[in-house]
């Protein structure tokens, strides 16, 4: 075997070898090239076994010119592997990279709803004058929405025109007022009851500018011995006062409830003029803001608090009409359009 053409070769393998390991892009590339050049099918292996037909004195030379090409080709793949991991870990990093740099994204800020806030506000009101709150179900039984309040079978209010009834004897509350009834029975015959019931509510009516056909009320309940008119009064302008300002005077006015003898429409001196007359009040410098009275004889013996012994008062008010007049709204479905416009002025600012 010719040596000198032996070493050529292992020289012309170094070459190629080396110039392949610059092609080399990706660690899957970077071990083929291992497999190719330092594995036991390599040229280098193949060059080794053919040393048994060389000249036993001139082994050793060639013996030592392989090994130091397979050292010099494995130096190379170390260097090219640590050359390879910092290039993709760079690349990786550059990717990834945040700029910490950019200002944040500001976020709106909430606010709400003009009528929750005055539900909270009515709510917090009376909770402070003693009240507690309860709630109750929106579908409810043609017994507590009209029976047990002294809406008796053919009493105008129970028509289907005014009413939406899911069966006979069931519908969408019209009032709050059935919840007062089991608000009562579950207390009877402690005393005294004092409690609000605010609520969603559903009437059959035609959709205005004054008009919906689901509306929120907070209605009121007091029941204990020695209730009077003057009771009812008080708590009113009381709550007239925190709710619309200190100097704010209260009328009642004669009206008529079924659930209620005697019963009142409540007024308070208009908010918009003071009471000097103006559009909002019709020229009258009243506003009507609830209903109310003493609660029906009958009303308290069917829930078992006997009339004889036991008497109160209750009152009713829409949340939108307060709401509206609080804040000068002129439509009630202003209030249910999620217009940013609107709702954007009860958010305070930043
Ligand atoms: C019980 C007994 C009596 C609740 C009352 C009113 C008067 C009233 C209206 C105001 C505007 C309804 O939202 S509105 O259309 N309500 O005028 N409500 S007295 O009387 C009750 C309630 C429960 C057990």
């Amino acid at each position: 075997m010719d040596v000198g053409a032996l070493e050529t070769t292992i020289l012309d393998i170094e070459r190629e070898a080396l110039g392949a390991l610059e092609q080399v892009a990706d660690r899957a590339a970077l071990e083929e090239w291992r497999v190719r050049y330092l594995g036991k099918k390599s040229p280098l292996s193949q060059v080794m076994r053919q040393l048994g037909s060389v000249a036993a004195e001139e082994r050793p030379r060639v013996g030592e010119a392989v090994n130091r090409c397979r050292d010099r080709l494995q130096t190379a793949w170390e260097t090219a592997k640590e050359a390879l991991s910092e290039r993709l870990l760079n690349e990786r990093l550059a990717s990834e990279r945040v700029d910490v740099t950019l200002p944040g994204r500001r976020r709106e800020r909430g606010a709400l709803h003009p009528l929750v806030r005055v539900m909270q506000e009515v709510e917090d009101i009376f909770l402070g004058m003693g009240f507690t709150i309860a709630e109750g179900p929106e579908v409810e039984t043609d017994e507590y929405n009209f029976e047990k309040l002294n809406l008796p079978k053919d009493h105008p209010a129970r028509d289907m025109q005014d009413t939406f009834y899911l069966t006979d004897a069931l519908l969408l509350r019209t009032h709050t007022s059935p919840m007062q009834v089991r608000t009562m029975e579950a207390m009877r015959p402690r005393v005294p009851v004092k409690v609000i019931v605010p609520g969603r509510v559903y009437r059959r009516d035609e959709d205005d500018a004054t008009h919906s056909h689901a509306f929120n009320q907070i209605e009121g309940l007091v029941v204990d011995e020695g209730i009077r008119m003057s009771d009812l009064k008080g708590v009113l302008e009381q709550f007239a006062r925190a709710m619309f300002g200190p100097d704010q005077a209260v009328r009642l006015r004669p009206s008529f409830f079924p659930f209620t003898e005697p019963s009142a429409e409540v007024d308070v001196r208009c908010i918009n003029c003071g009471g000097a007359g103006c559009r909002v009040c019709k020229d009258t410098g009243w506003i009507e803001i609830l209903g109310a009275g003493m609660v029906h004889p009958h009303v308290l013996d069917w829930a078992g608090y006997d009339h004889r012994r036991y008497s109160g008062f209750a009152f009713g008010m829409g949340v939108e009409r307060i709401a509206m007049l609080k804040y000068g709204i002129e439509d009630i479905r202003h209030l249910y359009q999620n217009d940013l416009r609107l709702l954007r002025q009860f958010a305070r600012p930043v």
